[in-house]
């Protein structure tokens, strides 16, 4: 693999850069700069060094007639990319002296971006950390994506209820973007199709321009760059002069006001059918925007389509871009001049799916009047894809059609359609098999592998955790484990080093004592650094199980009421996430816990005994301060719920000890770590199914468990809030329902975190098992992952390693 010299790296030709950028691209001088513009400077300065890299990278690829993958993803939470630019150029200490010389604080520069947040949750970081990692071990790559206008929306609490508003992440110039005005292509809606014969018109009613922005990112030690490809909607007439001078504004003003929409923000609320027909919309607006690309591209290279396959893998990120099979074979046909059949053969070979989910109402399905109004031509393609199917595999089961019940099983068709379906984690893979694609699986034994995720280190470990970071690589003698992360086993020696093990400790207070700060700051609550720092953060679902975490949480604050001498270990219970705005029971147990941390932080009896803290607006830069502070992870999702899960590899990778189900890869962080240096409370996938069918499993329960039934009933009688109302669905959601056994795992789950205590008492064996999470985690880098897809998925395995610098 080729590699370009990079422009200087030096401390005087990073500020001159800087410098020279804030005169000359923003226009001001350094003696009127403000925060904003040193940081736009900055960025553009870091930006001029990754294009050569990006450059090399691409000449690299099409002078190997490299073979690239297109990940296509309606989501990348790629957060703030200033700072993992700056890393990955080998640029921190350049970029701290050089803004130092001008009077300027770093830290101040990086916290300064705003954050691109262009996903929910884990899917989202999950596309973010494959396009680190793709750069980092030199993948060719593509990612393709939305370029929302407002990204995932902004949380605050308003007495302790979350209220959402827009995030605005574009207000400001975006450094890193290009545009590229001649990458267009016109997407079509509606309308309707022409032609008996293989070959249709497509007349569409309206359309709109996919307009491209790219992103370079940039790999460890600037190896190789690839590109992010965020479309935008762009209208196909600006404005109508002639509707206008008859007095039709708005009438004048559609075809701009349909454009902005389609790109204007991420995931619209799809509880109406005007949102899920936006929602549709925006799924074909970028899959066929990227499959115009991909296939402009391969034509440029002037190989017979025959070859296609050996230059070409898509991946869909989820179903969401699904529709991207049907729009390759209309794409094989109509510019590529192939028969149908050929061109649903082909796409096999070409595409592959991840699935993300097994909850059955996250399963994408389209109703066919809908798909047939908004796109009419794909309609046919996938009743013909379905029908292809069926006459390859005669055996097929009825129920297996990829239309069922006038819905489009968007699953279902991904599968038929994907050369490999992968699931996130071992657990996840084998559920797959067993549940939603089983009898798929039965005709495709060889089509479903497992890819378990991974998170990758330079972000997750390496900036933000400074403080352990050091340590490691004084320990292993350099920063060779950035981008090999399974060298941190050579940690493993010294944690019976008691001096070392003090080191590590040190680590982790440092960053216990940076978090305590900043919530001082912000939240006016300063928890003690020794305390145990008991972190649950992500989204907030029913499933992901916050309210056993709080009822826990009440248990022990009545607990210490009512012995409040005894030796109790601190704690400090640290919640983060956002639900979604149409998720009423999520919000209501966002605000139980604000009304149990209201309570639980004003008793004067919990003062250096229990506090628990709610920092609103969680997101990707938070989790970088709340992650390396952790001593406990709680991932405590109903068994066979979470696909995998990313955050328990963040945790315990930084030393935090996991409490956890047999859950997603919790199954294989325990077993990588050992289970002795992990919490496991809770019942199997098996049990839950079984408890499930027992009728009053919930009440049976809360007969059982004190504990549980008086905090219930402290709930129900309004000791939080006040309102004894206030809380009732959720009290008869637990007793009457309780589908996601908060209540038949809540005794296991109690005395777990007692066991948990007294371990945290006895420090120093608490601090070698979590220094053994460390040293033990170095599977669960995204590098990893990425070279199982390029093997097991991508059939690229080989000559990819990027050159050594
Ligand atoms: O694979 C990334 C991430 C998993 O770690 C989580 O366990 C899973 O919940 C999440 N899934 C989604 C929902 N997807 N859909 N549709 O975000 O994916």
């Amino acid at each position: 693999m080729m590699t370009v010299a990079p422009r200087s790296t030096s401390p005087k030709d990073l500020g001159r850069s800087i410098s020279d950028h804030l005169t000359y691209s923003i226009g001001k001088d350094a003696a009127h700069a403000s925060v904003q513009d040193w940081r736009m400077a900055l960025s553009l300065a870091v930006r001029d060094r990754i294009v050569e890299p990006w450059f090399a990278s691409t000449r690299a690829t099409y002078g190997g007639r490299l073979k690239r993958v297109h990940y296509l993803s309606m989501e990348f939470l790629i957060g703030r990319l200033l700072e993992d630019s700056v890393v990955n150029l080998g640029l921190d200490n350049a970029a701290r002296e050089a803004l130092r010389g001008f009077g300027v604080d770093y830290d101040e520069v990086i916290h300064d971006e705003p954050e691109a947040a262009l996903g929910n949750g884990g899917l989202g970081r999950l596309a973010a950390c494959y396009m680190e990692s793709m750069a980092t071990v030199g993948c060719p790559a593509y990612g393709y994506g939305l370029r929302y206008e407002h990204g995932l929306f902004r949380q605050r609490f308003d007495h302790g209820r979350q209220v959402e508003t827009a995030e605005s992440w574009l207000k400001s110039r975006n450094p890193w973007e290009f545009e590229r005005p001649e990458a267009a292509y016109e997407i079509g809606f509606g309308g309707w199709v022409e032609g008996d014969g293989p070959k249709k018109i497509w007349h569409p009613a309206e359309s709109v321009i996919a307009a491209a922005y790219d992103t370079p990112i940039i790999g460890w030690r600037g190896r190789w760059a690839n590109t992010l490809r965020l479309w935008s909607g762009k209208p196909v007439q600006e404005f109508d002069l002639a509707r206008f001078n008859r007095g039709e504004y708005v009438g004048a003003a559609a075809a701009e006001s349909l454009a902005r929409t389609i790109t204007r923000v991420l995931y619209p609320d799809d509880s109406t059918e005007a949102g899920k027909e936006l929602r549709l919309k925006q799924e074909y607006f970028f899959t066929a925007a990227s499959v115009r690309d991909i296939m402009r591209r391969f034509a440029q290279g002037g190989e017979p389509v025959a070859r296609l396959p050996d230059r070409v893998a898509i991946q869909m990120n989820d179903t969401h871009p699904a529709i991207s099979g049907a729009e390759l074979v209309r794409v094989l046909i109509d510019d590529f001049g192939q028969d149908f059949d050929d061109a649903a053969d082909m796409a096999v070979r070409v595409l592959n799916y991840t699935n993300h989910t097994l909850l059955p109402e996250a399963l994408e399905s389209w109703s066919e009047g809908l798909f047939r109004k908004v796109l009419p031509r794909h309609m046919d393609l996938v009743e013909r894809i379905d029908d292809h199917h069926k006459r390859r595999h005669p055996s097929r089961p009825w129920e297996l059609s990829a239309i069922h019940h006038g819905q489009i099983q968007m699953g279902n068709l991904a599968f038929m359609q994907s050369g490999q379906v992968n699931g996130v984690s071992a657990l996840h893979t084998d559920l797959m098999k067993d549940s939603v694609f089983h009898d798929l699986n039965a005709l495709h034994p060889d089509r479903i592998v497992n890819v378990t995720n991974g998170v990758t280190p330079r972000r997750w470990l390496y900036s933000a955790n400074p403080a352990l970071s050091g340590l490691i690589t004084e320990t292993l003698g350099g920063t060779g484990w950035v981008d090999h992360l399974d060298q941190l086993a050579g940690l493993e020696p010294h944690v019976s080093d008691p001096g070392w093990l003090d080191r590590y400790a040190a680590a982790k207070r440092t960053s216990k004592v940076a978090l305590s700060n900043w919530l001082g700051k912000t939240m006016g609550l300063t928890p003690d650094p020794d305390a145990l720092f008991d972190v649950q953060i992500k989204r907030i679902h029913e499933y992901k199980r916050q309210l056993l975490n709080i009822l826990e949480t009440i248990a022990f604050w009545d607990a210490i009421r009512q012995n409040p001498e005894a030796a109790w270990q601190p704690r400090v219970k640290i919640f983060g996430g956002k639900a979604a705005p149409g998720y009423a029971v999520a919000k209501e147990i966002i605000h139980l816990i604000n009304d149990v941390a209201q309570v639980v932080n004003s008793d004067p009896a919990m003062k250096g005994r229990l506090m628990v803290v709610y920092p609103p607006n969680y997101n990707v830069s938070m989790a970088v301060r709340l992650i390396p502070a952790a001593d406990l992870s709680e991932q405590i999702s109903t068994a066979g719920k979470e696909a995998s899960g990313t955050g328990n590899m963040k945790l315990s990778m930084n030393g935090a000890l996991t409490i956890g189900t047999l859950d997603g890869a919790n199954v294989e962080i325990r077993e990588h770590v050992g289970p002795e240096n992990f919490f496991l409370f809770g019942m199997t996938t098996q049990q839950v199914e079984a408890r499930r069918a027992l009728p009053d499993h919930a009440r049976k329960a809360i007969a059982g468990s004190p504990e549980l039934s008086r905090a219930i009933s402290l709930i129900a009688t309004g000791t939080f809030g006040g309102d004894p109302a206030r809380y009732g669905r959720l009290v008869d959601i637990l007793t009457n329902w309780d589908s996601y056994l908060v209540c038949s795992d809540f005794a296991d789950y109690l005395s777990t975190q007692r066991r948990i205590d007294a371990s945290f008492g006895d420090r120093a064996e608490w601090n070698r098992m979590a220094a053994l999470n460390t040293a033990r985690m170095g599977w669960f880098s995204s590098d990893r992952s990425v070279r199982d897809y390029m093997e097991r998925v991508w059939q690229m395995e080989g000559s990819y390693e990027p050159a050594a610098k």
